[in-house]
Parts: structure tokens; sequence; C-alpha cells
């Protein structure tokens, strides 16, 4: 059957904030695959470059030039191309653009071509994405659920950016699900009744946006929405830090709730969350730029048995994934396949992280659509673990409730992370 693609189109859509983002249409054999390209707000450096318009329209956030880059540069030139081969492609898409950071073309452009050439092959084959992507994809992972925001994505002004439950007691997919939504109603009253009404009102991922500054209180309250659900047995928890945004470069201090810490100081202070409040897994709890704060959290919390996720950090860079392997820094990667603009590149640099022993976390971004690609990625990679947000709002729903639709159509073979979602590859065979 021919995989052939014959057509390549992009229209703009509106992500989750209302800003403009790029979806894309390919066809190949007949078989339309289309995929949305989500957008961060608190991003890493180094991220592969994201087209906008500048000037006034959408203030700026418009997506013309790169819908004019897939529709008249991209198209003509991939059309007689097959999207079977993503290697391929994806290796045709970086050399047409020519630059390390995907600047010419836009990695937006890009991105959307790669994912819907990966629908419209799948669907030739007819099958779902994940089995297409790997024949042994049978995990489900833990979510990792955001319940209360700050940082960037809220106008709160609790530093951290995301408090996260983790079902990881569940034996199913379904059952984690079941677990976090109920925590999520018990700490909506939590919070209204402590807070008053307006602190049940949401950031950007669907965590609530409370009034709160301390970061004890706020995994104090997280963990009173869990045991009032009847959950503290089964729920561990997390913390993305992005703690980039803390940090002055010059002073070389971070900046928590008014108060200054040394990375040290910091690290010790994270030791004390570990210890007091079931924290198993810190995204970000240091700056892109502290490599050596990296090594020194990884030999401390990370042998004592912290997943430490480098997301700013590894920006799901191959290279940057092995940087930090050789030097010691982190044990996990956050996996995002915008930040580095082609599907190849993206599994590339999740081969990278298994191959070196780290775990990898499937992410959202801040700004997403109802597109639910990552659904059958995070299973595709049998990763065991995902970030999508709160069970509410559409654009983070969506990936839930992909992942209830992959778990039925694996039926007795799906197999739920749970406690191993560190290490769920084993679980594959
Ligand atoms: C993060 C994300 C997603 P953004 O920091 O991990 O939760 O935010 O997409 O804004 O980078
Ligand atoms: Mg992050």
């Amino acid at each position: 059957m021919s995989t052939t693609i014959t057509e390549v189109h992009a229209r703009m859509i509106l992500d989750c904030r209302g800003y403009p983002t790029v979806q894309v249409d390919v066809v190949a054999g007949g078989a339309l695959g289309r995929a949305d390209v989500p957008a961060g707000r608190s991003t890493g450096s180094s991220e592969a470059v994201e087209l906008r318009d500048g000037g006034t329209a959408y203030r700026g956030q418009g997506v013309t030039r790169a819908l004019a880059n897939v529709n008249e540069v991209i198209a003509p030139a991939v059309v007689g191309r097959n999207a079977a081969d993503q290697p391929a492609l994806d290796r045709f898409l970086r050399e047409l653009d020519g630059t390390p950071g995907k600047s010419r073309l836009g990695a937006n452009a890009l991105l959307g071509v790669s994912l819907a050439a990966a629908r419209a092959a799948a669907a030739c084959a007819g099958l779902p994405l994940h089995r297409y992507l790997r024949a042994d994809s049978r995990v489900l992972p833990v979510p990792f659920v955001n319940l209360i925001n700050g940082g960037k994505l809220t106008s709160n002004d609790l530093d951290f950016q995301e408090f996260i439950c983790m079902p990881v007691g569940a034996s199913t997919f379904s059952e984690a699900m079941r677990m976090a939504s109920e925590c999520h109603m018990a700490l909506m009253e939590i919070v209204v009744s402590r807070y008053g009404k307006l602190a049940a009102n949401t950031g950007d991922e669907g965590g609530f946006a409370t009034p709160i500054v301390d970061v004890r209180e706020a995994l104090t309250v997280l963990r009173e929405g869990v045991a009032a659900a009847g959950y503290a047995d089964q729920m561990v928890y997390a913390l993305d830090c992005a703690a980039t945004h803390l940090w002055d470069a010059a002073r070389r201090v971070y900046t928590v709730a008014g108060k200054e810490y040394t990375t040290d100081e910091l690290i010790a202070f994270y030791g004390e969350l570990v210890r007091d409040f079931d924290i198993v897994s810190i995204e970000d709890p240091l700056s892109e730029d502290d490599w050596d704060g990296w090594v020194a959290i990884t030999a401390d919390l990370g042998a004592k048995g912290v997943q430490l996720i480098g997301d700013d950090l590894f920006v799901t860079n191959p290279d940057l994934v092995q940087r930090g392997a050789d030097l010691g820094a982190a044990n996990a990667m956050l996996w995002k396949v915008n930040q580095i603009g082609t599907l190849t590149e993206a599994l590339v640099a999740a081969d990278t992280a298994f191959r070196n022993g780290y775990g990898v976390q499937v992410s959202e971004r801040s700004g997403e659509t109802e597109d639910p690609i990552i659904a059958d990625l995070v299973v595709a990679l049998n990763a065991g673990q995902i970030k999508t947000g709160s069970p509410v709002r559409g654009e983070r729903t969506a990936k839930y409730n992909r992942l209830f639709q992959i778990e039925e159509w694996l039926g007795a073979d799906a197999v739920y992370a749970g406690h191993d979602f560190r290490r769920p590859t084993a679980l594959a065979r």
C-alpha cells in the first residue's frame, strides 16, 4: 500500500490561551493525518525556535509566517516523499530548514508536518499511533496530576510552578484517574472553605491558582485534599519548580517566597520537603545554567531515590541529555516534542535517556490544544509517566480521555506503570 505524501496543508487554530498556533494536515496513501502544535510559557533557552509574526495582530503571537513556510516551502518539497519513513522525512525537514535551532522555517512549522505525517502513516497501516510506532507498546503511564499551579502559569504569588499528586497505588490507569478526579473535587472544597471563592480559579494547566505563597502550605493543602478523598495511602507527590525562573544568574541565588537561597541551601530545602511530604520526583529544582548544582542534587537526593527531571536543562535534546548523563546531572528527562521540533529527534532523545538509565516523562505544554497526541506517544515509548495537567479543561482531559481509549484498546495487555513509573520498560517485555 502506498504511503506517499500527496498533500500538506497548514491552517491557524487557537490554543487554550487563545494564542494562534499551527495545525497541519498531511495526506498519504489517501489517509489523512492531522496534528496541532503546542506552545510553552516557562520555556528553556535552548528550545527550538517557535516562529511568531510580531507586529500588532494577536499582539505579535500570529503564526502566518510559519503557515506560509508549511504551505509554500515545505509542502511542495515533501509531496512525493514517504510518510512511513519518519527518520528520512524528519532529516529532510531539518535539512530544508538548515539552521541548528530551526529558526528559518520555524520548529512550529516543522513539527506540525512531522507529527501529521506520523498520523497519516499510522492510518495507512490501520493502526492506532501508539501501536504503529512500537509493536510492544502496552504501558499505561502514571499521571502526574498538577492540582495547584504557581509560577508563570498563574497570577498568584506561589513561586513553584506545579504541585502534583501521583496515584501510584492504583492498579489500572482508569482507577488512577478516578483517584485523581476525586482528589481534585475534594481539594476544591478545601481551598474554597479556607481561602474563599476566588481560590478555586485555575491556572493554565487547570490546577488551582490558590493565593498561597508558602511552598509548605501548598503541599499541606494538597495532602489534605488527597486525604479527604480517602487516597492518602495510594498517592505520592511531585513538584515542578521551574527554577530557571527563580534564579539570579549574576548573584547565583534563587528567590522562593521572598527568601534567598544559595544552590546548597535550596538543595537542603528540597531535602526537607522530600522528608516531610512524600515527594518522589522534582522537575527543574535548579536553573538550566546551574549544572554544578544539578550534579550536587543528583548525588544527594538522586542517590536517596528521588527522581530529578531536567526540563529546561535538557529541552528534549539528545546531546544535552548525554551531557547530563556524562556529568551525573539529573536522572530523568522531560519529553516535549516541540522543544526539539521533529518526532524522530525526540525519539532519539528518549532512547538516549533510556540507554543511560534515565527516566522519561512525557509532558504537555502550558499552551495546549485538544490534540491528544502525547497520550499515544507516552504509550508508544512505554515511558510510564505523563504530565498533562489537572483532570479538568478540555485540552488537558483530551489526553486523559485518549488514554482511556488506549487502555480499552489494549484490553488485557495493558499494564499500569504504578510504582515502577521510572523503569517501566521492563514491564513492556
Ligand atoms: C513545564 C511546562 C509544562 P511550559 O514547565 O514543564 O507543564 O510548562 O509548557 O510553559 O514550558
Ligand atoms: Mg517544567
